[in-house]
């Protein structure tokens, strides 16, 4: 295969991403072709054995932009939690895969924002521009959110679709063998501080109960402390929804 990309970052902050593209490229064995790095941001920490496996460093992309420009010729970020400097997208190729349905919930967890504000969610792979979650967009697809979801149930299908998606277009890119198409719409963005915000429930607010399901349902993910209210004593207290579908026995 004649690649035309040779040096190749694959840097992110998800741990369970970064191992699975890895597995990914090792089994279509494309390191044979190209030089394949991983990095993920200073203050990730990720667990051995994880680490060895990798050619593996912790990167700060605005003092190590010049590393970056002068080793790499494409840069994909795989849950990045640094934005990319304009210096950096434009001398080097960048990608993004994005766990959300470009260009809507861009920025910060956007399904967890779908379940409440019901626009789409799935994953983007997109070329990188000086915009949030923003760039021409490789291939995109997206991902159902059922009544009976919480965030992880659904966070879970977008990882997944993330790895099809990945697995589908990553020889044409490392080729630069690939079409993208602009979406107009700017559609919405979310901040870090829009999700915090969102954490505390009002005790006096009324919600209708399909607001607080959605609410609850979107704060709720594995053992993260989400959702409180705060009790009359001053004590935050943490809430977690469970939701389970009656199960139809068949006659
Ligand atoms: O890897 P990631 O899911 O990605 C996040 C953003 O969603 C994404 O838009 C951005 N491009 C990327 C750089 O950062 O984040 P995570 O590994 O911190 O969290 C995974 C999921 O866990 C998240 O989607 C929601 C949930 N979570 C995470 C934290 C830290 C919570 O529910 N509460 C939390 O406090």
């Amino acid at each position: 295969m004649n690649l035309f990309y040779k040096n190749i970052l694959i840097f992110g902050d998800n741990n369970y991403l970064l191992e699975k593209l890895s597995n990914i490229i090792d089994k279509k064995d494309l390191t044979q072709y190209a030089d394949f790095s991983y990095a993920c941001s200073p203050q990730t920490f990720f667990e051995l054995p994880l680490i060895p496996k990798f050619k593996f460093s912790h990167i700060d992309v605005k003092k190590d932009i010049k590393t970056l420009i002068d080793k790499f010729d494409l840069i994909i970020s795989a849950h990045c939690k640094q934005i990319f400097p304009a210096e950096l997208v434009t001398k080097v190729k960048c990608i993004n895969i994005h766990p959300g349905f470009n260009p809507y919930n861009r920025g910060w967890y956007p399904h967890i924002f779908s379940i409440i504000n019901k626009l789409s969610t799935g994953a983007t792979i997109h070329e990188i521009d000086q915009k949030i979650d923003h760039g021409s967009i490789i291939i995109q697809r997206q991902v159902e959110i059922f009544s009976y979801d919480t965030s992880d149930t659904v966070y879970k299908r977008i990882l997944e679709t993330e790895l099809h998606l990945f697995s589908e277009v990553i020889e044409k890119i490392l080729c630069n063998d690939y079409q993208t198409y602009i979406i107009k719409e700017e559609g919405n963005i979310n901040k870090k501080n829009d999700f915090q915000k969102m954490r505390q429930i009002e005790l006096e607010k009324v919600y209708s109960g399909r607001e607080i399901i959605d609410l609850l349902r979107a704060l709720t993910h594995g053992n993260y402390q989400n959702a409180y209210f705060i009790d009359d004593d001053n004590n935050k207290i943490f809430i977690r929804l469970t939701l389970e579908p009656e199960e139809v026995v068949k006659e």
